[in-house]
């Protein structure tokens, strides 16, 4: 223990979690470490739902992004939860979030470090952060993710370290932690290339803020990496063929750009799709560090990666984790304030690709609300690198439901990404490369490439009378959420009058 606790002033602060998770009160805040399942702690919070049994208490939490170990699930079945931020990723919280049982608030996740920063949101009463090590002096060596644990560290009055003995000890030296500083005091971060460090290591704390210190034995819950599908496959194809066209076009070249991809299925797809192709010595300048990832380093077609977290099925962590100081020299976890900032993915040109739930036919997406009320996740990242990246590409299977509902729409039901920030929309039917076209080009492209047959004649039918309205971005305002509601009336988003196509196919 004393080699991840190095600190002899702290060794005497060792307490259980349930001793730690005592100290929190009714109507309190608190910074937990976690980034997509990664680095979160873990026994205080389900301590901390253990005392719900008996005990009437509500608590705001604050996060890098979604959780694992079950922690957003149980906390909200507990009902101790009056107010989540930023990101969630749970069935059971998204349930009460849209039960209205919590609040919920879905940020940027580069914003959420400016807002505590600048004491817009709730001060922190307890940051509580999963640590690898403890330095002589007190400083926190961060786990497998950084998210926001340096500013929660930073702003907290109180720290409670979770220091996890199961983690691999090979991950101190991978992070850099800048910190940005106030407004009116800050310098360009001289961060010029994807495997440039302008940071520290560790985390600098005040040792007297730390009240206890946690010793925990369980790794992060594994990612429920979902393997390429023909559908998540084909579309990964499309978004190649179409970085081949820009490389014909002189525009990229075999090394591509940064790249920056989101959670789920078609990013995955997508990483994969790059193992197999002409692309060489590629970066990537991400949140999420997943398997494909690896898969890539391994394999050289990565040269270097940079994130906020790594997020590892279990059976790669069984091969990662192990060999992790082989990747010293080619990995760096940043917080996520750096690894989503605005100013670094301009500079570096990144090539970003984000998931929508839903598109329109100008190119507007929707990435958090089915049918424009109820949450899925949250926006995650994908407005940070949208509206900064060089090529901002967005990904979504043409229909979801078994073809009952059409994920392009005449007008998205709730708005995210605006159409100035999407650059390319890919189905499994094709691409649209939208750059430089007005409204009504872009909506024939799209039509044209991105909707699933079954839907086409539709939208063809609303966008011609739409056109006969005229304007610059064409609608039949009365009609303009008439699929959505057709789907909440009927069960499918399909008209009757165009149903016979679906009889046909
Ligand atoms: O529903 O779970 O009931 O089967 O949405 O859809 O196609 O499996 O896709 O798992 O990649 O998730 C946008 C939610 C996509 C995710 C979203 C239904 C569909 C299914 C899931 P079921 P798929 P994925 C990274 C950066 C946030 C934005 C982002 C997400 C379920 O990727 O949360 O990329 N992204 N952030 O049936 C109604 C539609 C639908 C629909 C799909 N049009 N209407 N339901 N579904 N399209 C994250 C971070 O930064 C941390």
């Amino acid at each position: 223990i004393t080699k991840q606790l190095r600190s002899k002033e702290l060794q005497k602060k060792i307490v259980s979690a349930g001793e730690a998770a005592s100290w929190i009160k009714d109507g309190m805040t608190l910074g937990l470490s976690g980034f997509t399942r990664a680095g979160d702690a873990k026994a205080v919070p389900l301590a901390l739902v253990d005392r719900a049994k008996d005990e009437n208490f509500k608590v705001n939490v604050y996060t890098g992004a979604s959780l694992g170990s079950d922690i957003d699930k149980l906390m909200a079945e507990a009902g101790i939860i009056h107010k989540r931020l930023p990101f969630q990723a749970d069935a059971s919280m998204r349930k009460k979030i849209n039960e209205g049982e919590l609040l919920f608030t879905d940020q940027h996740l580069s914003h959420v470090a400016e807002m505590v920063r600048s004491d817009v949101l709730n001060p922190i009463d307890f940051a509580i952060i999963e640590a690898v090590a403890i330095t002589e002096e007190g400083d926190i060596i961060p786990s497998t993710s950084v998210g926001n644990s340096a500013i929660f560290l930073e702003k907290a009055e109180n720290i409670i370290i979770e220091l996890n003995l199961a983690q691999p000890a090979a991950l101190e030296g991978m992070h850099d932690i800048y910190e940005a500083g106030e407004y009116g005091k800050r310098l360009p971060i001289a961060l010029t290339s994807v495997d440039g460090r302008i940071g520290t290591n560790k985390v600098k704390v005040e040792l007297d803020k730390i009240k206890g210190i946690v010793l925990t034995h369980d790794l992060d819950s594994p990612s429920t990496i979902v393997p390429p599908d023909e559908e998540t496959a084909i579309m990964a194809n499309h978004l190649i063929e179409f970085l081949r066209e820009e490389i014909k076009a002189g525009r990229l070249t075999k090394e591509l750009a940064p790249l920056q991809s989101g959670i789920g299925s078609v990013a995955n797809a997508v990483l994969h799709g790059l193992l197999d192709s002409e692309f060489e010595n590629l970066e990537v300048y991400s949140e999420v560090l997943q398997d494909a990832v690896f898969d890539l380093l391994d394999s050289d077609k990565v040269r270097f990666a940079s994130g906020c977290s790594i997020t590892l099925s279990q059976e790669k962590m069984k091969t990662v984790f192990p060999k992790l100081d082989q990747y010293k020299d080619k990995l760096v976890l940043r917080p996520q304030e750096i690894s989503n900032h605005p100013e670094i993915i301009r500079r570096l040109g990144l090539i970003s690709i984000n998931t929508a739930i839903e598109a329109d036919i100008y190119g507007n997406v929707n990435s958090t609300h089915v049918c424009g009320t109820k949450m899925m996740n949250g926006i995650g990242g994908s407005g940070d690198f949208a509206r900064n990246s060089r090529l901002a590409i967005f990904v979504t299977k043409s229909v979801a439901k078994h073809g009952d509902i059409s994920s392009i729409v005449p007008f998205i039901s709730h708005v995210d990404h605006t159409e100035h920030d999407v650059d390319v929309l890919v189905t499994e039917q094709g691409y649209a490369d939208l750059r430089g076209l007005a409204p009504v080009e872009r909506a024939r492209l799209i039509i044209q490439n991105c909707m699933h047959p079954l839907y086409k004649e539709q939208m063809t039918a609303y966008f011609e009378e739409a056109l006969k309205r005229g304007g610059q971005t064409p609608h039949v305002l009365e009609k303009a959420f008439s699929w959505h509601l057709n789907y909440a009336e009927t069960g499918t988003m399909l008209e009757p009058e165009f149903s016979a196509v679906k009889q046909h196919n």
